[in-house]
């Protein structure tokens, strides 16, 4: 059986869903470990509670001579115990720092992010309230394979939502997680299936190079 790391920062609804797809056996993998950077993410409890290894790693143990935040110390001691576990797959669920580019380079092709917008719209933060104010009349989210450009990787599979008038980011991020959790877990599943690769920025599946957008292009 492949095995499945995965990075949460936060309440870690899609990897509750991830969990599900494995104990229900539509995904052929066990989740070897959950990793936060946060000691309170509901994720590491939600790990917990189905006897998944469950680890936070501090970014305050991890600081410059000048008190300055250290993000290759970080993400090396990260990289040391989640290759610990052998993953054939990494999956950031609302895992919400920046990772850098000898991380990134070292599970390429291995390490899939769910972004909340229909990319190449909106990568960064507070994505939501953005395509509200913009006056989008559909938003959406993004699974995508990871590389050193943030939110920038290859697509693999987008779902979208309407946005209504009356909408605030809260209600519309919660519309956006409903469609979240079909299909992060989908897309692990091709992955785990060896259907879904990338190769040379570009994601393939089942031998099919997938567009902008990723699969079901419209
Ligand atoms: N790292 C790389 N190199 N490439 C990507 O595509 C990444 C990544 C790390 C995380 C998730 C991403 C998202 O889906 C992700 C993709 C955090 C930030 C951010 O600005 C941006 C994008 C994503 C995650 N983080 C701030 C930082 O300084 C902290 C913000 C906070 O803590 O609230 O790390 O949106
Ligand atoms: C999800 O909507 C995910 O797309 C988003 O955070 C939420 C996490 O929810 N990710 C990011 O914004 C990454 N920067 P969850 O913790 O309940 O899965």
């Amino acid at each position: 059986m492949k095995k499945i790391v995965v990075l949460v920062s936060g309440n870690g609804s899609n990897l509750q869903a991830i969990i599900d797809a494995c104990e229900s056996g539509q995904i052929k993998a066990n989740i070897a470990a959950v990793f936060s950077n946060q000691e309170s993410a509901y994720g590491l409890e939600r790990a917990r509670q189905h006897g998944i290894a469950a680890h936070a790693i501090s970014a305050q143990d991890f600081l410059t001579p000048q008190n300055q935040p250290d993000r290759q110390a970080f993400d090396s001691q990260l990289m040391k115990q989640i290759d610990d576990y052998q993953p054939d797959l990494v999956i950031l669920a609302g895992y919400m720092r920046i990772l850098s580019a000898n991380f990134v380079e070292h599970y390429l092709g291995k390490m899939l992010n769910i972004h909340p917008s229909l990319l190449p719209k909106y990568s960064g933060l507070h994505t939501h309230q953005r395509a509200i104010e913009a006056g989008d009349k559909e938003h959406g989210t993004s699974v995508h394979f990871v590389t050193e450009e943030l939110d920038g990787g290859p697509v693999i599979l987008q779902a979208k939502v309407p946005v209504f008038e009356d909408d605030d980011a809260e209600a519309l991020a919660e519309r956006v997680l409903v469609q979240e959790h079909q299909i992060y877990p989908l897309v692990t599943q091709w992955f785990v299936d060896d259907r879904l690769v990338m190769k040379g920025n570009h994601a393939y599946l089942d031998g099919q190079q997938l567009g902008l957008h990723g699969y079901a292009e419209d």
